[in-house]
């Protein structure tokens, strides 16, 4: 039985726990889906991933569609089968990428033609070009194409980027074989609007009008006020259908992911775990801490007492702290299987509060010791 299903809702906050059933097999929400940009999570194998228990990972069309090129992928037997990845995998459109790391855009009405940061060459992106690329790597859940306005903009500028985010859902969703649905395969709308609440209004309910099988909250996180996004944020959530899974886009820190939870939201991705960890932040209940710090040096303890990843159950801080310095691969490795598996916990840790009806204490635990030591 392919589909989303509430399993438990809090009764104190919006936050709602449940499954979603891919072609890959089940998620269970809220989730934090591990960054996986050009095929592979950096540092880790899919063993290690699976033992930090990830349930789902992220790809990226820009990059892949770039290199090695989405037509190899397919060839190989789809993006699952290149990295041997065997659960789901969500892939982002290329919308944010192009507009974050490629060079002279061209944005019209039919698509967005680009230069590849890779090697400067053309490259020509529309909704159906995206949706073809992501329908090669067989992704089980695909995004739309969309654009995300830079902050500030200008309500002129969000209004027309909108529109056109609007017209390109809504052929997106044209292209789409309905059929994949029933094995499992989904494709993900996503609210746009800057921060102007009229304008997420008129998004999100012509994404509903359209109807998709699950949205995501995108153009958040891009430099804005915290109490801004947490504005935008709690009213972009309200307005979603319940049953379907909602999505925000690219956050972020554990304090955000509680807040997201708390508002309703189901899924996140974020390269903080994987890239922090390879510039020594590791990530803990009681902060983060970089491990390069002199105090380590002696230091025999795991990174975090009662963690039970690989690296905490194996090695002390003096011995991470060493391979930071001496810059050996391992120290990214060990080092992103703890992160990963911290954010991981968070989330198991998230859908047991909320199954226990224990969420706002949850959270309001967890914060006071996140933010209020020395570790
Ligand atoms: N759109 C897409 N991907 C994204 C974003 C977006 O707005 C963001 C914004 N935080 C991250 N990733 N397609
Ligand atoms: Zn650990």
């Amino acid at each position: 039985m392919y589909g989303f299903k509430l399993i438990a809702k809090d009764r104190n906050t919006k936050a709602r726990t449940g499954v979603l059933s891919t072609a890959h097999g089940e998620i269970e929400t809220p989730i934090f889906m591990p960054v996986g940009t050009q095929a592979t999570v950096k540092a880790l194998t899919p063993e290690q991933l699976k033992e930090c228990k990830a349930q789902i990972i992220l790809g990226n069309t820009y990059h892949l569609f770039l290199r090695p090129g989405h037509k190899v992928i397919e060839h190989l037997g789809g993006l699952h089968k290149f990295m041997n990845w065997d659960r789901p995998i969500l892939t982002d459109s290329g919308g944010y990428q192009v507009f974050s790391l490629s060079e002279l855009r061209k944005i019209t009405e039919e698509g967005v033609e680009f230069k590849s940061h890779l090697d400067g060459s053309k490259k020509f992106l529309s909704p159906e070009i995206a949706l073809e690329i992501q329908n090669s790597l067989n992704s089980d859940i695909v995004m739309v194409l969309d654009e995300c306005p830079p902050y500030p903009s200008t309500y002129d500028y969000i209004n027309l980027s909108l529109a056109l985010t609007t017209k390109w859902a809504k052929r997106a969703r044209d292209a789409w074989d309905y059929s994949v649905e029933k094995d499992g395969r989904y494709q993900f709308g996503i609210v746009q609007g800057g921060m102007i609440k009229e304008l997420r209004r008129k998004a999100t309910s012509q994404l509903i009008e359209i109807g998709f099988d699950g949205y995501a909250i995108g153009g958040l996180s891009v430099g804005e006020p915290k109490n801004l996004m947490y504005e935008v944020l709690g009213y972009s959530v309200e307005w979603l259908p319940e049953n379907k899974p909602r999505y925000l886009m690219g956050v972020g820190k554990p304090e955000d992911i509680l807040y997201a939870v708390e508002q309703g939201v189901d899924m996140f991705d974020c390269v903080l775990p994987t890239r922090n960890a390879r510039n020594g932040q590791l990530f803990t209940k009681k902060g983060t801490i970089n491990i390069k710090q002199e105090k380590y040096k002696l230091d025999n303890k795991p990174v975090e007492e009662g963690c039970d990843c690989y690296t905490c159950r194996n090695f002390s801080r003096a011995y991470l702290r060493h391979l930071f310095h001496a810059r050996e691969i391992l120290s990214s490795v060990l080092n992103t299987i703890h992160n990963v598996r911290f954010f991981l916990r968070l989330m198991e840790e998230i859908r047991e509060s909320i199954k226990q009806q224990k969420f706002s204490e949850y959270k309001r635990e967890f914060l006071k010791n996140y933010n209020n030591s020395e570790v």
